[in-house]
C-alpha cells in the first residue's frame, strides 16, 4: 500500500491523468501523489489505530513495552473508540447533508423560498403515506410541512425508532432487536457514539462496536434515505439518460465551471443559471462561445444522475480538472474537496468559490446559499466565472482526451419501470441463475492505489460473472471512462447478464447516484427481501469499496453490512492494532449478522471472494448455479 509510485503509469489507469500529472510535474504543480510521497511511510501507531488522543494524561501510543495507555486502556479499547468516532464522522457527514435537505424541504412547505420547489409531487404523497401522513384530500404543501416535521424528528431523540425502518425486512428487524441495535434518533446515536467514546465511559470494545452499529445504521436508513428521497422531490426523480465523462467534458473555447461537492442545493441553482440568456450572452461578449458546467464527486453525480451534466472526474481527478488550464471557477459545498485546490486554481486563473458556512477554504471566495437566495447567489457565482473568461491563458490550455458516453439515471423507480414495474423479472433472472447476484461497487480513490485499477477490474471481473453491478460515488466515473455504463457493456459481461440486460436495454453496470444515494441501494435490497420473504442477509448481495479514503465510505460499508451485506474493502481502516475489533469486523459479525467485512486488495482476488459468497448465498435459498 505505501510503497513508493515510481512512475505517471504507476499513479492512475487513465490517459487524461497521466497527461496532466505531467503537466503538473512540468510546471511545477504540486498534487496529492507528491503529498503522498512526503508522507510515506505512514505513522504504524496511527495506521494500526493504537495512538490515543483522547485526554491530556496522553497522548499514548500502544506498543509491547507499553501495553496499557497511562488511564490503562489497552489496544482494544483504544482502537475501538477510535474507530467508533471515525464512524461518527462519516455519519454525520452524511446524515448533516440529509439535514440541509430538510432545510430546504421545510422551506418549500412553508413558502420560505421562491427558489426552490417541489419536483416530484407523486413522490412526496408516496413517501409522506409511507409514513403515516393523511394525503388524501389536502394541499402538497400541507403534507410537505408535516413530512418535514417527521424527519426533523427523526434527527432528535423523540423516536424510539428513525425514520424509513417501516422498509426494513421483518428478519432483518428481529436480528437488530435481538442484538439492541435498533437505530433511534441520527443525532442520538452519534452523539451517544462521542460520549461513550470520552475517557472512561465504553471500555469493552466489541460493546463500543455493537454502537456503531446502531450508529451507521441511523446514517443509512435515516439521514442518507432522508437526503436521497427529498433530493428527489425538491429536483426530481432521475430517469435514465444519457451523459458524458472524462476531463474531454471541459471546452476549450467556453467558460468551465465545475461543481463540487455533495449537496445538489447549490450546483441545481448554478445550472439553472448557467441557461440564463443574459449570462449566455455576457460570456460571449466576453469572447467564449458559451458557459459550460461539468461536475466532480457526487455532486457531479447528483446533477448527471438528474439532468445529465457531465462528469469531469472523480476524486483524484479535481486537481487534474484545474490543471488542463481551461477551469473559469470550481464552485463547492462540502465534503471530499481538498484544501489544495485552492492552490492549484492560483497556479491558474481558476477562482475558488465556497458556498457554506460549515466548509471555507482559505484563499477561496465565499457566496453564502441559502433557501432565500440561492438563485441570486448562483447568478453572483457564474457572473464571477464568466468575468475569468478574460484572465484564461490559451496557450496553458490542454484538453486531454475526448469525452466518454454513459447512461445514467438509475433510481430504483426507474429501475422498476426498466423492468415493467416489478421486479419480478430481475427476481426471476436471479432464480435461474441469469444473474446470479448483485453487487454495489461504491466508494472512492485513494493515492496508495493506482488510480481507479481496482474500481475498473472488479466491476468487470463481476460482470463476467453474470453479477450484476451498481455503481455509486467516485467509482461511477471509473466504470463510465471504461465504458462500463453503457447497454453495449453487455458484450463484457456473461452470457446470462448479457441476455437479461440485452433484453431491456440497460448496461450491466447500473448507475445509481451519488454517496448518500448508497441508500437507494439498501431500498433495493429491502425490496428484494420482502418479495422473498427473506432476510437482506440471505440474498446474493455484496458490497465493495475497493479504493475508499474517507470516514463516510466506512460508516457507508459498516451500514451495509449492520443491514446483512457482505462488504469487500480494498484495505482495512485503522482498526488493525485491535485482535478484538479487527475478529469481530472480519468474522465475529457474520456470526450475529450473517454479513461481514472481507479485505482484499487484488480485485481480481476480491472479484473471487466476492463470487464465492454469492455461491454460498444461493445455496443457502436453494438456488441452482
Ligand atoms: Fe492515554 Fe487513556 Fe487518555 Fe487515551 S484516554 S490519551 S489512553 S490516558
Ligand atoms: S465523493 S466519499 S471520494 S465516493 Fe462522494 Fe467520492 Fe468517496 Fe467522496
Amino acid at each position: 500500500m505505501t510503497e513508493k509510485i515510481k512512475n505517471v503509469e504507476e499513479m492512475s489507469i487513465w490517459e487524461d491523468a497521466h497527461k496532466m500529472i505531467r503537466k503538473a510535474e512540468r510546471e511545477g504543480i504540486e498534487t496529492a501523489w507528491d503529498r503522498l510521497e512526503q508522507q510515506t511511510p505512514h505513522c504504524t501507531f496511527g495506521e494500526s489505530g493504537v495512538c490515543c488522543r483522547i485526554c491530556t494524561m496522553g497522548p499514548c501510543r500502544i506498543s509491547k513495552k507499553a501495553p496499557l495507555g497511562v488511564c490503562g486502556a489497552d489496544a482494544d479499547v483504544i482502537v475501538a473508540r477510535n474507530f467508533g468516532r471515525f464512524l461518527a464522522g462519516g455519519a454525520a457527514g452524511h446524515s448533516d447533508h440529509g439535514r440541509d435537505c430538510i432545510e430546504a424541504f421545510h422551506a418549500v412547505a412553508h413558502g420560505e423560498t421562491e427558489d426552490y420547489h417541489i419536483k416530484d409531487e407523486a413522490k412526496l404523497l408516496r413517501i409522506a403515506a409511507e409514513h403515516g401522513i393523511e394525503t388524501n384530500g389536502r394541499e402538497v404543501l400541507d403534507v410537505a410541512k408535516d413530512l418535514a416535521d417527521e424527519f426533523f424528528e427523526s434527527f432528535g431523540t423523540k423516536r424510539k425508532k428513525t425514520s424509513f425502518l417501516h422498509r426494513v425486512p421483518k428478519k432483518q428487524m428481529e436480528t437488530w432487536e435481538k442484538l439492541g441495535i435498533v437505530p433511534r434518533g441520527v443525532d442520538r446515536e452519534i452523539t451517544e457514539m462521542m460520549h461513550r467514546t470520552h475517557m472512561g465511559c465504553d471500555n469493552d470494545a466489541t460493546n463500543t462496536m455493537l454502537h456503531a452499529l446502531r450508529m451507521c445504521l441511523a446514517d443509512g436508513w435515516a439521514g442518507s434515505m432522508i437526503a436521497t428521497e427529498l433530493s428527489d422531490i425538491l429536483f426530481g426523480t432521475p430517469t435514465p439518460r444519457k451523459a458524458q465523462v472524462n476531463l474531454g467534458v471541459l471546452k476549450k473555447d467556453q467558460v468551465n465551471i465545475l461543481v463540487h461537492g455533495h449537496n445538489p442545493i447549490v450546483s441545481e441553482k448554478i445550472l439553472e443559471a448557467v441557461n440564463e440568456q443574459e449570462f449566455i450572452d455576457l460570456a460571449k461578449e466576453k469572447g467564449a462561445t458559451g458557459i459550460n458546467l461539468a461536475g466532480l464527486c457526487c455532486t457531479g453525480n447528483e446533477l448527471m444522475m438528474r439532468q445529465g451534466i457531465p462528469m469531469a472526474g472523480n476524486h483524484l481527478m479535481t486537481e487534474l480538472a484545474i490543471i488542463t488550464g481551461a477551469v473559469e471557477l470550481i464552485v463547492v459545498d462540502y465534503q471530499c474537496i481538498m484544501p489544495s485546490l485552492v492552490q492549484v486554481g492560483n497556479c491558474f486563473h481558476t477562482k475558488m468559490v465556497t458556498t457554506a458556512d460549515k466548509a471555507k477554504f482559505t484563499g477561496a471566495d465565499h457566496v453564502k446559499f441559502e433557501m432565500h437566495n440561492g438563485m441570486e447567489q448562483a447568478r453572483k457565482v457564474v457572473r464571477m466565472a464568466i468575468e475569468r473568461y478574460s484572465m484564461r491563458d490559451h496557450d496553458r490550455v490542454e484538453i486531454p482526451c475526448e469525452p466518454v458516453d454513459i447512461m445514467t439515471g438509475f433510481s430504483n423507480e426507474a429501475l422498476l419501470e426498466a423492468l415493467g414495474g416489478t421486479l419480478t423479472p430481475l427476481i426471476d433472472s436471479i432464480k435461474a441463475g441469469k444473474i446470479r447476484g448483485v453487487v454495489g461497487i461504491v466508494g472512492c480513490n485513494n493515492p496508495k492505489y493506482k488510480h481507479d485499477y481496482c474500481n475498473v477490474n472488479l466491476t468487470r471481473e463481476l460482470i463476467k460473472k453474470d453479477i450484476l453491478v451498481i455503481v455509486t460515488g467516485c467509482v461511477t466515473t471509473a466504470a463510465g471512462k471504461a465504458g462500463l455504463l453503457v447497454p453495449e457493456a453487455i458484450e463484457q459481461a456473461g452470457a446470462g447478464l448479457k441476455e437479461v440486460c440485452g433484453s431491456l436495454g440497460i448496461p450491466p453496470v447500473i448507475h445509481m447516484g451519488s454517496c448518500v444515494d448508497n441508500a437507494r441501494i439498501l431500498q433495493l435490497a429491502a425490496l428484494l427481501a420482502n418479495d422473498l420473504g427473506v432476510s437482506i442477509s440471505d440474498l446474493p448481495l455484496a458490497a465493495s469499496s475497493p479504493e475508499w479514503y474517507s470516514e463516510k465510505a466506512a460508516t457507508i460499508g459498516t451500514y451495509a453490512v449492520a443491514s446483512g451485506i457482505y462488504t469487500h474493502l480494498g484495505h482495512p481502516p485503522n482498526i488493525t492494532g485491535s485482535p478484538v475489533v479487527t475478529n469481530l469486523a472480519l468474522n465475529g459479525l457474520d456470526d450475529i449478522l450473517g454479513a461481514c467485512f472481507a479485505i482484499e486488495p487484488d480485485p481480481f482476488k476480491a472479484a473471487d471472494l466476492i463470487d464465492e459468497r454469492i455461491k454460498l448465498k444461493r445455496k443457502g435459498l436453494g438456488l441452482e448455479e
